[in-house]
């Protein structure tokens, strides 16, 4: 069987790649399976510090789910792959550690609702952004009528969704819905050097730092400031934050372990 999921291991970063160039990487439920599985293995992983996910080939990070799959489906198929795929994109978006979206092309439907399951989304100036659904006379439903609200507000997210036409990734900026352009040459290297960066900070502070903003902004205000208030308590539980703030004091760089 090809293998459509692909993980390189580089020290501390893993670099995950849909691996379906020819279908432009859509996915299909063996893809998503797959995906699943190593979204497992690298939840487990205690060495893994950030993870960047691409797309294979030259023209796509993901052109959706796969269309061919899902046309003949009724609506319990559909509703159960729904929630299976809300499911593992929730899985990385709870991964402990940064995940940043490398995005190398289209990035449509259910490539777009991947990306947004992504801390951080980078993408090669030649990318295009979209929720094409409604031209197949169907909805985001990989979380992306919801994802999608949060990070752009309503109206843009309604204009992407009811008009179904593509963006380029400078438009994408704009709205708020990728957070750096880079030429395509370098788009590897840029979101390694951002994952590189992150990998040398304190790790648990990190998660800490990921799960206030994310479960915070969820929140009203009061609940999210002491959700705030129990994360930045945990920190001073590890010996990072022990090592952190020694370490400025005997002004040296600081050696954190993750403890
Ligand atoms: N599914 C299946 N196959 C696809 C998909 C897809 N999403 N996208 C591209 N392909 C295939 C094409 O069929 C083609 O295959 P073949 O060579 O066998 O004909 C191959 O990839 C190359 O594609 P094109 O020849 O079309 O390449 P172009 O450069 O001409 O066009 C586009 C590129 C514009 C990206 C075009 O392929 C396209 O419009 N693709 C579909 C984009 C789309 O509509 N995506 C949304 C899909 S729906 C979705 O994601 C819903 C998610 C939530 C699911 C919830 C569960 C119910």
């Amino acid at each position: 069987m090809d293998k459509n999921i692909l993980m390189d291991h580089r020290d501390e970063i893993v670099i995950l790649t849909i691996n379906r160039p020819k279908e432009l990487n859509a996915l299909n439920q063996a893809t998503m399976q797959e995906l699943a599985d190593a979204i497992s293995l690298l939840a487990e992983d205690q060495k893994v510090r950030a993870l960047i996910i691409t797309g294979g080939g030259e023209k796509a990070f993901v052109a959706g789910a796969d269309i061919r799959e899902m046309a003949d489906m009724d609506a319990l198929e559909a509703r159960r792959w729904s929630r299976f795929g809300q499911q593992v994109f929730s899985r990385i978006e709870g991964l402990p550690y940064p995940v940043i979206a490398a995005i190398n092309g289209f990035a449509l439907g259910g490539g777009c609702e991947l990306a947004l399951s992504c801390d951080i989304r980078i993408a090669s100036s030649q990318a295009r952004f979209g929720q094409p659904e409604i031209n197949l006379g169907i909805i985001p439903g990989f979380a992306g009528t919801q994802r999608l609200t949060r990070l752009v507000g309503k109206g843009r997210a309604k204009m992407l969704i009811y008009g179904g036409d593509m963006i380029n990734a400078d438009e994408a900026m704009a709205i708020g819905l990728v957070d750096v352009v880079v030429a395509a040459e370098s788009l590897l290297d840029s979101a390694y050097a951002l994952a590189k960066k992150y990998a040398e900070k304190a790790p648990l502070a990190l998660a800490q730092a990921k799960s206030a903003i994310d479960n915070g902004a969820d929140m009203e205000a009061e609940k999210s400031y002491k959700f705030e208030a129990e994360a930045f308590g945990l920190c001073f539980a590890t010996g990072d934050q022990k090592e952190g703030m020694k370490a400025f004091l005997e002004k040296r760089k600081p050696a954190f372990r993750g403890k």
